[in-house]
């Protein structure tokens, strides 16, 4: 299954956490890394007193169900120390699974697509860094979405190593 990941982090280094996710992310062998967006700097949507975000969105192949997969990835967030202060605040890292193939699932863990994806520029233009083309189920192709979602002062970096 071709799986989209979106990663952000606003807490201690946040640059870093967001790289070595990346980097802890295409040496699990339960998947296989295929693509990442740049980095990506955006101030925080929610509240407005916490330090900016850096976000990156990355394409991954895997035959792990959508819940194995979430679990994965919680115990990466947890092993990033993670550490979520209050409801929209500030975390040292955050990992969403955005598309799962072209399902749509909804529990009480999982809501995918991830119901965030058409509003937040900090997700949509990685993703469309990544291919034009992906198409939301419900929702439409990325360029088009993009197209409705102002940049809300998000901004490419140039550096994207440690
Ligand atoms: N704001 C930005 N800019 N980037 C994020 O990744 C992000 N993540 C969140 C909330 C708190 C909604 N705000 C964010 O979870």
């Amino acid at each position: 299954m071709i799986v989209f990941i979106g990663l952000g982090s606003n807490l201690e280094n946040p640059q870093t956490h967001i790289l070595t996710a990346i980097n802890d992310i295409s040496l699990l062998e339960s998947m296989t890394f295929l693509s990442q967006s740049s980095l990506y700097q955006s101030p925080p949507m929610g509240p407005q007193d916490q330090p900016d975000y850096i976000n990156a969105v990355i394409k991954i192949d895997t035959h792990l169900t959508a819940h194995s997969l979430l679990d994965v990835l919680q115990s990466l967030e947890q092993k990033h120390g993670r550490v979520r202060k209050r409801h929209w605040g500030e975390r040292t890292l955050d990992l969403d699974i955005l598309l799962y193939g072209n399902e749509v699932i909804s529990d009480e863990r999982l809501s995918i697509p991830h119901p965030g994806i058409t509003e937040r520029a900090f997700v949509l233009y990685p993703l469309a860094e990544i291919d034009n083309d992906i198409s939301v189920p419900g929702k439409g192709i990325v360029s088009t979405l993009k197209e409705f979602c102002p940049l809300d002062g998000l901004k490419k970096l140039e550096a994207n190593t440690l």
